[in-house]
């Protein structure tokens, strides 16, 4: 690895003929593994690979100071965690001998194995893993922003964004009556279950503040089903009726007029729009790639996801590059339990080309895992695979709601990711299925 500076100095005559002095930073970085996006992904990936590897042959670009915990932001809106533990300081979780560089990559040339960020700084690689994730267009839904911004008054709360999470429980406990509506966007999500899990224990915060009868709660999504796993779905459904949530298929919001506090909403099936008068309404975004990701066209499919290889998250064009998590096109349910599976399989295939080998055994199946909160105490741990067919870890049957699946989301989980994630030592469940199913699965 190393590291040139170049300083350009350029004198601009204006036309008021006053001069100014510009500095264009120019530094060149070469090492053998680039890894774009330092989230969940990124940071278990450097982990694994900083034990082979020599210090700075690891560079890991992200541009955040914090690094975030994203399943806790649930926990947060329903007041089960506090906001302070869903996060830690980037530096404090870099991999040890992994370089970091605080910034963004803006441009992608795989032709050249190079990339610019936005610093200006060329970073030459050997191998590439993208792990960019999705970001959030709030902005996408006119007036959201602004509603957001005036929580809890507003009664509009997100759970998606560190900016807006801590906002979720008072606006929840600010409810005295009328509609509370739930969203689910006309766009891939990451965790598809944490919409309806802060619906389900909003109701249940409710039913705990006694305003449970003057409350009429809606879940709104724009899928025409509740979950994408038929066997879920079946008990997710039977959760809602029980519940009293009304749910409404194909239908998306489109605008909030956050002074009348009237929401309107698409139905996408026939295009009609409907006005709802709300009191509590919790938006969840529209997301998509970063925009860096999206304009990089040679790397991405049409809609703007990373292209790879399903069972092993190669890209499809360029050998020497890998992808993992949120941003690739791979079509596997986006969270951090896919990311946990996906881990182990991207090293293999990875470390195997970097030493000149092939990897011919791994394969990733698509596994991710929702803990779908369906109340305090409760939890249905749905986990499936590409096939949307049930791959579950334990010896019970875990489409029913579960104490047990309640306590493993909320105590094991973030621990498991901090020490055990973070430091390359998760590859999800597999080991523990086989074992508490006696090698039978
Ligand atoms: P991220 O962790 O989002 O990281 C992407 C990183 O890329 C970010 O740090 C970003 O700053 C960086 N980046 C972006 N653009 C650039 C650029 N141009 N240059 C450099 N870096 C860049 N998963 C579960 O398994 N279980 C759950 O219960 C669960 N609940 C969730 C609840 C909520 C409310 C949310 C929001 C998510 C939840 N998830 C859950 C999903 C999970 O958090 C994501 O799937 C996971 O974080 C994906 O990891 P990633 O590395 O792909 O993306
Ligand atoms: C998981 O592996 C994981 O990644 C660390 C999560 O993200 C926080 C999860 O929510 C879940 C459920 C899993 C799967 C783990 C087990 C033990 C079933």
């Amino acid at each position: 690895m190393f590291a040139v500076k170049h300083f350009v100095r350029v004198n601009l005559n204006s036309n008021n003929n006053s001069i100014s002095k510009i500095s264009i930073r120019t530094i060149n970085h070469q090492c053998r593994l680039l890894i774009v996006g330092g989230g969940s992904g990124g940071m278990s990936m450097g982990a694994k690979f900083a034990k082979d590897y020599k210090q700075d042959d690891i560079i890991i670009v992200e541009p955040s100071n914090l690094h975030y915990y994203q399943p806790m932001f649930t926990l947060i809106g329903g007041g089960i965690k506090t906001f302070d533990k869903s996060h830690r300081q980037t530096k404090n979780i870099i991999p040890k001998k992994v370089k970091w560089i605080q910034d963004s990559v803006t441009q992608f040339k795989p032709n050249d194995s190079m990339v610019i960020t936005s610093e200006g700084d060329k970073i030459s690689y050997d191998y590439m893993l993208v792990a960019m994730g999705l970001v959030l267009n709030y902005n996408q839904i006119k007036g959201c922003e602004e509603a957001l911004a005036c929580a809890p008054d507003s009664g509009v709360c997100s759970i998606y964004s560190p900016k807006y999470v801590s906002q979720v429980l008072p606006t929840l406990e600010n409810f005295k009556s009328g509609n509370a509506l739930f969203t689910f966007p006309h766009s891939p999500v990451k965790c598809p279950g944490a919409p309806q899990k802060i619906c389900y224990l909003a109701e249940h915060l409710f039913r705990k503040r006694n305003v449970r009868d003057k409350a009429n709660i809606s879940y709104i999504t724009a899928l025409p089903v509740i979950f994408g796993v038929k066997e879920y779905a079946k008990s997710l459904v039977k959760v809602a009726a029980k519940k009293k949530i009304n749910v409404k298929y194909s239908t998306h919001l489109v605008e909030i007029f956050p002074d009348k506090k009237e929401a309107v909403f698409q139905n996408l099936n026939d295009k009609s729009c409907t006005t709802e008068k709300y009191s509590v309404l919790h938006v969840t975004p529209p997301q998509s790639t970063p925009p860096e990701l999206k304009a990089a066209t040679h790397l991405t499919n049409e809609a703007g996801f990373l292209d790879v290889k399903k069972h092993n998250l190669q890209h499809v064009k360029y050998p020497n590059i890998f992808g993992i998590g949120d941003c690739t096109n791979s079509p596997n349910s986006k969270t951090v339990a896919a990311v946990a599976a996906q881990s182990q399989v991207v090293y293999k295939h990875l470390k195997a080309l970097m030493d000149g080998k092939v990897e011919k055994q791994s394969k990733y199946d698509g596994y991710a895992s929702c803990p779908l909160l369906t109340g305090y105490g409760t939890c249905i741990l749905a986990e499936f695979d590409y096939n949307l067919e049930r791959k579950e870890t334990f010896p019970i049957d875990q489409r029913k709601e579960s104490w047990l699946m309640y306590q493993l989301k909320k105590e094991a989980m973030p621990p498991l990711y901090w020490h055990l994630m973070l430091n390359g030592y998760w590859n999800g469940p597999e080991f523990y299925r086989k074992m508490l199913h006696l090698g039978m699965v």
